[in-house]
């Protein structure tokens, strides 16, 4: 049987590729088990500095598969807390940018994966769609904390009332993505736009990551104090350390290099 979960580390992009083609990559839970267990291995492991995650064929995800929900032995509820949760919980809260590749059609959960993303990129022949109203089920994996603060309550809620398919240029000007890349050069634009990233100063890019998501619930005054918390964590670290350094001596800071140092 192939795997449902394939691993490829490029300049420092681990890219994730949902592999189950013939259904759009509808989620079982070896998927959503796998995802999680190499998104943990990824926090760990220091040569991966980005992580893509995308879809194998002309689907990134159909949400979870309506093959395997009758045969259950756990109700929906317990399902959500040991799949779908772990690992939405776990692409927000893992410090180092996740990017979403969305190569086609993302529905449901998968549409859900697609929002949780830190940066969301979309091929042309990539669309959205809540469809859990259609099978008259309830957003979730996220949904209903991602989309009503990217587009506003109400068209959130008509997304989810409708389910009506965003294609990727709406999905560009209503804000669920960053950029559109054609299909024919998608994975190598994606590629390349994560190699950029991986460049970056990942472990000021984690803090950063850190910062945001706590900002989302805090006071102004609990933000500041928290964000000069973690200026003094980056400020005492490799990175800076080769940010300053490359700032004067007028070259290109080298943060890879910097990564493997040991930080004060
Ligand atoms: O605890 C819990 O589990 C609750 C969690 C729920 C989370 C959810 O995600 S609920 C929502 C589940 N997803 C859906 O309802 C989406 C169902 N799929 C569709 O509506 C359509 O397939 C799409 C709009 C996504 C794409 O349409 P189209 O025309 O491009 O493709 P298609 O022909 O419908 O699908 C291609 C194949 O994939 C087809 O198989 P076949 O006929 O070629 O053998 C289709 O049955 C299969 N497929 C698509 N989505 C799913 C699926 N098989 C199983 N589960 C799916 N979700």
């Amino acid at each position: 049987m192939s795997e449902v979960v394939l691993r490829e580390l490029q300049e420092g992009v681990l890219t994730l590729t949902m592999n189950r083609p013939d259904k759009l990559n509808a989620a079982n839970d070896p998927l959503l088990l796998g995802l999680t267990a190499a998104l943990k291995d990824a926090e760990r492991d220091d040569a991966v500095r980005v992580v893509v995650l995308t879809g194998a064929g002309r689907g990134f995800c159909a949400g979870q598969d309506l093959g395997d929900v009758g045969a259950r032995d756990m109700g929906f509820a317990e399902h959500l807390r040991h799949t779908y949760n772990p690992l939405v919980s776990k692409m927000r809260s893992l410090e180092k940018p996740v990017i979403t590749a969305v190569n086609g059609v993302a529905a449901g959960a998968g549409a859900s994966l697609a929002l949780a993303g830190d940066l969301r990129l979309f091929s042309d022949a990539a669309s959205l769609i809540e469809v859990f109203s259609n099978i008259a089920l309830v957003p979730d994996s996220g949904s209903t904390w991602t989309l009503p603060r990217l587009v506003g309550w109400n068209r959130a809620f008509e997304l989810m009332a409708l389910a009506e398919r965003v294609g990727a240029q709406d999905a560009l000007r209503l804000g669920l993505c960053e950029h559109v890349f054609p299909a024919e050069t998608f994975r190598a634009d994606v590629q390349t736009y994560a190699a950029r990233l991986a460049a970056r100063p990942v472990r000021a890019l984690g803090l950063t990551k850190r910062a945001l998501n706590r900002a989302m619930t805090a006071t102004l005054d609990e933000t500041l104090e928290y964000e000069a918390q973690l200026q003094q964590i980056a400020g005492e670290g490799a990175e800076h350390r080769e940010g300053i350094a490359a700032f004067l001596e007028k070259r290109t800071p080298d943060f890879r290099a910097a990564g493997k140092s040991t930080d004060s």
